[in-house]
């Protein structure tokens, strides 16, 4: 496919139409939000006319099903990879319009949590950009992830209303509405087959936005579905009388997809969130199976065509649904039912953490879904045949395999059991998943457990959020990076030029530059744009150890009090973006440490300019545009084995930051691919960590032996940054004296502050720092979404069945 043209008399045409619609007079008496509604609007119905390209031959289509789509803004990355900005530029000027102020209307939507929730969104923009026929399916939440400010240092949570119902890219396709049923009662005939009565019923409705792959014409749909109920108006209860009720299941319909979860690596077995998971899958399954029909297509054949890829266990329940479908509406046996299921699904796992790993209360999902939960007992039943057979009498074995124990469903076993592939999303963290957390499972299929390193869209994370840089690598290397990021290790000689480091330096300057007047706007605070920006921005998390850069930034401070006329101090301004998840009080109170800390190091007159700590509130995808080109150094600190895989990281060095990190997640394929001379590594590796645990680590004992580092903590207990209130952050002190450290932050300590060392010690060359950081621009080409979509192909979608 080619790239699709700019159709100007078209676009003027749609304008015109959009502000008549509005009763206007004119163009020109338009808000300049009313502007980017109706040039969105135009664009997505200039895109909507585009057929959906087929799959290629022997190509399964792909269904992506993720509860979570972190996209971003969509106006200005469509135009960038239609190719069309500078058209619509042009256009807009004609009406004295500019284009770059139109876009910062829009809002984020967010409708995601973290990482992968971005992943999702980076993965659609590969999918469409390398050619791969695919669709994603999500939810179509009403309030995105909530809006944080701070007051008093504290987070406070906000409703991110963000206007879905008028958001200009969505198409809504009353065709393709399913009915989903949610409780109520089985019955069995007397045949023996099985009916399901629900007592509630829903419309899925299907809400589309269109995912534009880069210049090559190809368009997907990111379908996401929207919770109404079947029969909003009871017509009988209202006759009868019943005014309030007749409307009555419309309003519980509604609910269902009102609010994103606002979870992170914590599971809650919260009933709404089990029916939001349902409802998606069911809509998602009924929508490919009807597709597969349409096409003429026997049933059978569903996994030649079909693949379906869970993003983590959220969308599991789409396994019992997909047999459920196959036994009693197409009647097949259980056999046919699960050898076509069991070869369209495929599992990618995000996190070892227990306490994220998906485990549901068997008597709720007998409740909501009394069917399903039958299906998943057959599943264990056969199950418990099979490992019997290989390990007679091993009856902790059983106990590690079940799918149902202890009235628990565990949605991780029933992917690794149901699915013909699950991966991991690091080469370590796959590695952990095989020989920590599913190794009985991988001695029963080894063949089934794969790595595919996660990766990044090099369109918005360098080309949209950085155009200086961007422009700097087209004027040098003059070819197509953008959708071949391999092709930025042309780069690499150029460091060895001075010429182009000035301009590579320069071009980090004047991000900073735009960051600092961001900065200004949004908290009030005057930053240093020639100091060192050290950036950490992810969600807030124990294992991510905001805190570690915490006590950090203890050491900056006490190191200027008692050296303050030290010529040699490197100035450095900490910058944060975190939100934390409003149940978890612990992340919270990091938040609050950090902001206090903040605000005595921030208004010391003998630090001035040397030393700043900045939290932008409500760190979101928009705010990582304009963070990420303007940092430094890129914090990738989390507890070695803890991190999946960051791609925060991914982002950062290839925007041509230095990364500072443990060897956990992705960061140990980064040490290699940019050289260990360019990165900062340090701390407790995976298997010492483990040692370390193990042999009884006491933070206590650590304290005492280090008195520099119980000073630091000392200056916290005391309340020196909370006003002498000695309790404002017990909740983190806690957990790191008294309660055994479970992250090993006091046990890193030593090593981060060595680390940090050497940061300074290279950022007083700043030749040898900007050729470093040339180098992690050139070695980042592998962590492009690009690769990793084409090593979902070749070692899951399109692999041999
Ligand atoms: C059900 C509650 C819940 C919600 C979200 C549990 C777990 C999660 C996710 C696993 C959170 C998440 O975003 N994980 C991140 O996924 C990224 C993409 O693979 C990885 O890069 C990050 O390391 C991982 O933390």
């Amino acid at each position: 496919m080619s790239q699709q043209k700019f159709n100007k008399t078209r676009f003027d045409a749609a304008l015109t139409r959009h502000w008549q619609h509005l009763g206007l007079a004119s163009a020109q008496q338009m808000t300049p939000h009313q502007w980017w509604q109706a040039l969105s609007s135009v664009l997505a119905e200039m895109l909507a006319t585009q057929p959906p390209a087929p799959p290629k031959q022997g190509q399964r289509h792909v269904n992506y099903l993720s509860m979570e789509f972190l996209i971003g803004r969509l106006t200005g990355n469509n135009l960038l990879n239609l190719g069309w900005y500078n058209d619509v530029q042009a256009a807009l000027a004609e009406h004295h319009i500019e284009l770059s102020e139109l876009l910062e209307e829009e809002i984020d939507p967010a409708l995601g949590n973290g990482g992968l929730g971005r992943l999702a969104a980076c993965y659609m923009d590969s999918m469409a950009t390398v050619g791969q026929a695919a669709m994603g399916h999500g939810l179509n939440y009403q309030y995105g992830l909530f809006r944080q400010t701070f007051e008093d240092g504290q987070q406070r949570e906000a409703p991110d209303d963000w206007l879905r119902d008028r958001y200009p890219w969505f198409r809504y396709n009353a065709a393709l509405d399913v009915q989903v049923g949610i409780g109520g009662k089985v019955k069995q005939n007397h045949d023996g087959s099985i009916i399901w009565r629900p007592n509630i019923l829903l419309k899925g409705e299907a809400w589309d936005l269109p995912v534009v792959g880069y210049r090559n014409g190809i368009t997907l749909p990111l379908r996401l579905w929207k919770a109404s109920s079947a029969q909003p108006f009871d017509l009988t209860l209202f006759n009868n009388g019943q005014f309030l009720q007749a409307e009555q299941q419309g309003i519980e319909a509604n609910k269902l997809t009102k609010v994103l979860y606002p979870n992170d690596n914590h599971a809650e077995g919260k009933r709404l969130r089990l029916m939001q998971q349902y409802f998606q899958c069911a809509c998602a399954v009924g929508d490919i199976l009807r597709r597969h029909h349409l096409a003429g297509r026997a049933i059978r054949s569903l996994p030649d065509f079909e693949v379906i890829q869970l993003n983590d266990t959220h969308p599991t329940i789409a396994i019992p649904e997909m047999l459920r479908v196959l036994l009693d509406e197409h009647q097949l046996s259980w056999d046919d039912a699960w050898h076509i299921t069991s070869r369209t699904f495929a599992y990618t796992n995000h996190t070892l953490m227990p306490e994220a790993l998906e485990r549901w209360d068997e008597r709720l999902v007998r409740d909501v879904l009394p069917r399903h939960m039958l299906i998943i007992k057959e599943i264990n039943r056969r199950l418990k045949k099979r490992v019997k057979k290989q390990w007679p009498d091993d009856r902790a074995m059983w106990h590690k395999l079940a799918v149902v124990a202890e009235g628990q469903v565990r949605m991780a076993n029933l992917c690794v059991v149901s699915c013909f592939a699950v991966n991991g999303v690091a080469a370590l963290h796959s590695e952990l998943v095989v020989k920590d957390l599913f190794p009985e499972y991988h001695q029963l299929w080894p063949n089934k457990f794969h790595n595919v390193t996660n990766g990044i869209t090099p369109r918005r994370w360098l080309k949209q959020c950085n155009p200086l840089l961007s422009t700097l690598i087209d004027d040098n290397l003059q070819v197509e990076w953008a959708n071949d990021l391999d092709a930025l290790a042309w780069l690499a000689p150029f460091a060895k030029k001075k010429a182009f480091r000035q301009q590579f330096r320069a071009i980090k300057q004047q991000n900073k530059l735009r960051l600092t007047v961001y900065i200004k706007r949004v908290t009030g605070i005057d930053i240093n744009p020639d100091a060192l920006f050290d950036v950490q921005i992810k969600r807030l998390h124990e294992y991510k150890r905001q805190h570690l850069s915490l006590l950090h930034m203890l050491h900056c401070y006490r190191q200027l009090r008692d050296h303050p006329d030290n010529p040699d101090f490197v100035p450095r301004v900490f910058i944060f973006g975190a939100k934390a998840a409003p149940g978890y009080y612990l992340a919270k109170n990091i938040i609050y440490a950090i902001n206090h800390v903040a605000q005595v190091i921030n208004n010391d007159p003998c630090v001035g300019d040397r030393l700043k700590v900045v939290f932008i509130p409500d760190y979101r995808i928009t705010a990582a545009e304009l963070i990420i080109p303007a940092a430094d150094l890129s914090e990738q600190i989390s507890t070695a084995g803890y991190e999946a895989s960051g791609t925060g990281n991914m982002k950062l060095a290839l925007n041509g930051a230095l990364t500072i990190g443990t060897l956990d997640g992705a960061n140990v394929e980064i040490a290699q691919a940019v050289g260990e001379k360019n990165i900062f590594i340090f701390g407790n590796s995976v298997e010492e960590v483990k040692a370390l645990k193990a042999g009884g680590y006491s933070p206590k004992k650590l304290r005492k032996q280090n008195p520099y580092l119980d000073g630091l903590l000392k200056e916290l207990e005391k309340g020196k940054f909370s006003e002498g209130d000695k309790h404002a952050f017990d909740l983190m002190l806690q957990s790191l004296t008294k309660d055994g450290d479970p992250w090993l932050v006091l046990a890193d300590f030593d090593a981060y502050i060595a680390a940090q060392q050497q940061v300074e010690a290279l950022w007083k060359n700043q030749d040898a720092w900007t050729r470093a950081a040339i180098m992690n621009t050139a070695h980042t080409g592998r962590f492009s979404s690009d690769r990793s979509i084409r090593d979902y192909q070749q070692l899951i979608w399109q692999a041999a069945r």
